[in-house]
């Protein structure tokens, strides 16, 4: 995103809600042929017709929008030299990785990573990131692979406080945390029970003890039935199958408990008040085949009421499955016919929703139609009447349906009562207002919930905006993720990077001010007030246990055919200019880093033995490997630290055996 500043190339499509209304109620649901179209060729033709609808605006198009500067707008120019407002967490999708970014500048500052392997750090390398990845037994990695779609961060009173974040690995069912103050993560869990984890999201606070205003749970819901156990009985009982939703503790990262469904769970929201979670539900159906999962009209958003789950858990009520110590509790509607003891309440909304979030002032979730061109207010208060027994009929807890556009995937919030939502099929971000959409939906018929919509380029999956999921949510800045570049920029062969969009949001009316290209596929994405994050400047050596404190403990120790390294660097030289073993010896070096100042890291590259990391001041890393090649190896520094850099090195000598 550090290009140039493009002009603004589209002209946006009316907004006169009449003609949208009535063109949208002529399409009122997809048709069949539409919704295979969600897949393969009809996909195809989409992207098509997207372009399409980017060049010919429908009738009475506003004139194109004013550049940024202009009415107020905001300057997302970030001159050399000066630092961004918001720090950017996004996803790295197929990499694995977290990526930080500045925004609104789209600088790209960091990588984290997370369920991959990385060259620079060598995560997936020293010992002690595969502890926390997690190794099999003979040491290598149980996975290297992931698929990381979320990132959401840790709350305090309603707001991020800058302690962790969370990414979670679609592929393995993992969930893993980032330390905000290093940015790297330090815990990975793997859900037991679960396929296709996909939302999650972290509690704002506590269920029960309303002095606890932190996050203290993160909710995950998980898209694919198994038959559980899930050992190669009942593969093709379709009785047997179900899913679970999990509950993992926050700081200790253990699983807590898990929560049967009918259906399927897709994306997760937390509320202000701590006490509910939903997650919105695409295959209430329970099918197997896509064709199935569309068959009913409606599908549902599903409500946990934590407070009864834990109080169930603790009173007993509880199974468990053979291969994991984790209470299961029965959210199943036929195992919680009374809903003044119900543990969850499944609100039905329209077909195949994607997407549910909580806007800010706490008393609203909206869901996502995607198969229908609505979104569903689902108002909180009304889910905790149903939970009471005051409300009859759950489907009385959605108090807004407006028809918004086709595609509708997720929402997010400008603190304003509007709701931003991008729609996939229309290629466009729909702006409409929260509390006009409840009025229409109550039969005012002077009611207009649309806003505005802008054209993006192109299919929109996630959008977020400047802290719009905290209850500081500041209408500033949204950016957009769009699945396809299609045209966008120079062609690279047949795979395109995927486009992303900032778009102006602090005026009435959205302005896109710049897009750049991304690497395949961040996501989803939260954007953070600079000042929430507080970084540490380097490491404290006596956090890391094998630490080589004093250089002269520099040495080489032999224990039988185990041999340890220890080792420390200070610019621009390693303590050991050589070592020597024995060819067969398993090695493990320490490398402790005595220096102190900020970003002075240095690298250790082996060759011929695949060995490159580097460490951080103060820092310590250690790798374990055979060495069953005899001969000279010089380790050298890999990564520049000082006008001596290339003469840091030293040589491994392997004694023939
Ligand atoms: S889901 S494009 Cu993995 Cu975030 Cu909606
Ligand atoms: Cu040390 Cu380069
Ligand atoms: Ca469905």
């Amino acid at each position: 995103m550090n290009d140039k500043p493009r002009e603004d190339e589209h002209t946006p499509p009316a907004t006169n809600s009449e003609t949208e209304t009535s063109s949208l109620s002529r399409r009122k649901f997809l048709g069949n042929a539409a919704l295979l179209g969600l897949s393969g060729a009809g996909l195809a033709a989409g992207l098509v017709g997207c372009k399409e609808s980017a060049q010919a605006p429908a009738a009475g198009g506003a004139p194109a929008s004013t550049p940024a500067h202009e009415a107020g707008g905001l300057s997302y120019e970030i001159k050399p030299g000066q630092l961004d407002e918001y720090y950017g967490l996004w996803s790295g999708g197929h990499s694995g990785e977290v990526r930080v970014l500045g925004v609104p500048s789209g600088r790209e500052i960091k990588r984290i990573p997370v369920f991959n392997r990385d060259a620079l750090t060598g995560w997936g390398l020293t010992n002690e990131s595969k502890q926390v990845i997690g190794t099999r037994e003979d040491g290598s990695l149980r996975y290297d692979t992931g698929d990381t779609h979320h990132v959401h961060a840790s709350y305090n009173d309603g707001t991020y406080d800058g302690k962790y974040a969370w990414v979670n690995d679609k592929l393995h069912s993992r969930l893993a945390r980032i330390r905000l103050d290093t940015m790297e993560c330090d815990k990975i869990t793997e859900l037991p029970n679960a396929q296709g984890f996909h939302g999650i999201f972290p509690d704002k606070r506590d269920p029960v003890d309303a002095a606890v205003n932190h996050t203290t749970r993160v909710f995950c819901g998980s898209e694919f039935a198994l038959p559980h156990p899930n050992d190669g009985n009942d593969m093709d009982d379709p009785e047997k199958y179900y899913s679970l939703f999990t509950c993992v503790d926050a700081e200790s990262m253990a699983v807590r408990w898990q929560c049967r469904v009918d259906g399927n769970m897709d994306l997760v929201a937390s509320a202000y008040d701590g006490k509910l979670a939903a997650s919105n539900q695409y295959n209430t159906e329970n099918g197997m085949i896509y064709a199935d999962m569309m068959s009913a009209e409606r599908d549902a958003c599903v409500f946990f009421n934590i407070e009864r789950i834990e109080a169930a858990i603790k009173a007993g009520k509880f199974t468990k499955l053979p291969n994991a110590d984790v209470p299961i509790v029965d959210g199943r509607k036929a195992a919680n016919p009374d809903p003044k003891t119900a543990l969850t309440c499944y609100v039905p909304v329209p077909k195949n929703p994607h997407g549910v979030n909580a806007s800010p002032d706490g008393k609203y979730f909206i869901c996502s139609g995607k198969l229908s061109p609505t979104a569903s207010v689902i108002e909180l208060t009304k889910v905790h009447d149903w939970f009471a027994g005051t409300l009859d009929d759950p489907r009385k807890a959605v108090v807004g349906e407006p028809e918004i556009g086709l595609g509708p995937l997720h929402t997010l919030f400008d603190g304003r009562g509007n709701a931003y939502t991008t729609l996939f099929l229309d290629s466009q971000i729909v702006k409409w207002n929260i509390e006009a959409s409840i009025k229409a939906f109550a039969g005012d018929k002077t009611a207009q919930p649309v806003v505005d919509r802008i054209d993006v380029h192109y299919q929109p999956g996630h959008l977020n905006a400047s802290m719009a999921e905290t209850r500081e949510a500041d209408g500033k800045w949204l950016v957009v993720g769009c699945k396809f570049s299609k045209d966008r920029y120079l062609p690279v062969g047949p795979l395109h990077p995927e486009n992303e969009v900032l778009i102006d949001i602090s005026g009435d009316k959205m302005k896109t001010v710049h897009e750049s290209p991304v690497w395949p596929e961040p996501h989803d994405f939260i954007v953070v007030r600079r000042d929430v994050i507080k970084t540490r400047q380097i490491y404290d050596m006596g956090e890391f246990p094998n630490a080589v404190t004093d250089p002269a403990q520099s040495k080489v120790e032999r224990n039988g055919k185990k041999v340890t390294v220890y080792l420390t660097s200070m610019a621009p030289a390693y303590s050991l200019t050589e070592f020597k073993v024995k060819q067969g010896d398993e090695v493990t070096i320490i490398l402790t880093n005595h220096d102190k100042v900020e970003d002075l890291s240095h690298g250790f590259g082996l060759p011929k033995y695949n060995i490159n990391f580097i460490v951080n001041p103060q820092e310590t890393r250690s790798v374990t490997f055979k060495a069953d090649k005899p001969g000279v190896y010089w380790y050298y520094c890999t990564h520049f630290c000082h006008a001596l850099h290339l003469e840091m090195r030293g040589r491994m000598m392997v004694e023939r055996a």
